[in-house]
């Protein structure tokens, strides 16, 4: 039996999983944690269940990020049961305890694992298949903000201060490129130009979150495409999942990592930026899912900037991929030489595409507010 059998044969063991380790496997496509869908065998039936191994080199205190997840998720099943939803486990994550009844285990070596019920019959998209989808996509991701909009105090903790501090990661990268530790600045001095051509864009938010015109919300803050289940009979947006990064941010974040991840005509990694460009159809799709879940909720300023954050969030990836590019790939997975890179390069393609059309964007954001507000 090979290593990665006998280690989640023993992390099953430690949680209450209520039957036999049958086996398990790699899943999903995340760039962060090492995700595995395990099969527990329960009397007759076999039921798969996710494990995942945070990354705690990224997320420094798992602790405090597994209680900010049982908040929330908790905060949300109460929500759903107050409506009187009978399929609740299918519509928000839901950790498993261990045997000794915490909601992380630490294992032999000192790593961290959690276990969450796996949500069948559904799946998350790493590429968009239709303008539907984008719709319904949106819609889960706006209901989440709103779930989360009356969550009781304390503030959630910030498993990763400064995520989306857009000058911190410019920053970052000037540093990255000047101090060159892999000898990489030479071969990504067009993308490092890009970006010191669009500083002007990166304290926008952080501006207008400073003066008061855009609030402080629970943001998922992560909200790309394949962080939300999609139901394969009803292709409604069923679980908004990878909970590791839910806390204090602008609305406005979650908008823009959906407009970069689910409007691209390509792949995050495509080597032919030909490929790349923001599909207008679906950023329009977008903007209707999401305003008929969070629209009642959003502030002017919030819904003046949708077009805005796209590109936004399109920069600041793109400054993160090539930053892990010049320091040797330290962050991101990687699946091959000069991966980060490309990722960057499509981030950037992404970012002009969006200039060209932003217009058009401001137009259809205008159409849809009204729509809102005649209703
Ligand atoms: P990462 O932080 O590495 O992106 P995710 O939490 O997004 O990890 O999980 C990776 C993939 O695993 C997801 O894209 C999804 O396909 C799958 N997945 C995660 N949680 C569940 C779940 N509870 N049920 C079914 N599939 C899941
Ligand atoms: C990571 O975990 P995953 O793959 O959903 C990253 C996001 C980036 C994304 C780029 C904690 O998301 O911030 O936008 O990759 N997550 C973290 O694809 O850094
Ligand atoms: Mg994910």
């Amino acid at each position: 039996m090979d290593s990665i059998y006998n280690t989640l044969k023993n992390v099953a063991s430690k949680f209450s999983l209520n039957g036999e380790f049958i086996g398990g496997e790699p899943y999903g496509s995340g760039h962060i944690n090492d995700t595995y869908a395990v099969s527990i065998k329960q009397g007759d039936k076999t039921v798969r269940y996710i494990f995942q191994r945070i990354n705690h080199e990224i997320f420094k205190n798992p602790v405090a990020l597994v209680e900010n997840i049982a908040r929330v998720t908790r905060h949300i099943h109460n929500k759903l049961q107050q409506t009187n939803t009978t399929d609740i486990d299918r519509r928000t994550l839901t950790l498993i305890p261990t045997i000794d009844g915490d909601n992380l285990l630490t294992d032999n070596e000192g790593l961290y694992w959690r276990a969450y019920i796996f949500i069948e019959n559904a799946k998350t998209y790493d590429i968009i298949e239709s303008t539907d989808q984008a719709y319904k996509a949106a819609q889960a991701f706006g209901q989440f903000q709103c779930q989360l909009a009356d969550l009781p105090s304390p503030r959630l903790i910030e498993t990763i201060p400064q995520f989306h501090h857009t000058r911190s990661r410019y920053d970052a990268l000037l540093q990255a490129a000047d101090i060159d530790c892999c000898g990489r600045a030479a071969s990504a001095h067009k993308e490092i130009a890009f970006a010191k051509d669009h500083e002007s864009v990166v304290d926008t938010l952080l501006d207008l979150q400073a003066s008061g015109d855009l609030p402080e919300r629970i943001t998922h803050n992560d909200t790309k495409l394949n962080n939300v289940m999609i139901d394969d009979d009803t292709g409604e947006g069923i679980c908004v999942i990878d909970l590791d990064t839910v806390m204090p941010g602008l609305a406005l974040y979650d908008f823009g990592d959906m407009v970069r991840t689910a409007t691209n005509t390509g792949a995050e990694d495509e080597r032919d930026l030909s490929k790349i460009s923001m599909d207008i159809d679906m950023f329009e799709a977008l903007t209707l899912g999401y305003l008929s879940t969070a629209g009642s909720m959003l502030v002017p300023k919030e819904i003046e900037y949708l077009p805005f954050s796209g590109k936004l969030i399109a920069l600041e990836i793109g400054l993160r991929f090539l930053t892990d590019y010049l320091q040797g790939d330290v962050y991101f997975k990687t699946h091959r030489e000069g991966h980060n890179l490309d990722r960057c390069r499509t981030q950037f393609k992404l970012m002009q595409s969006i200039e060209e059309q932003e217009k058009v964007m401001q137009q259809i954001v205008a159409t849809a507010t009204d729509a809102l507000i005649n209703n």
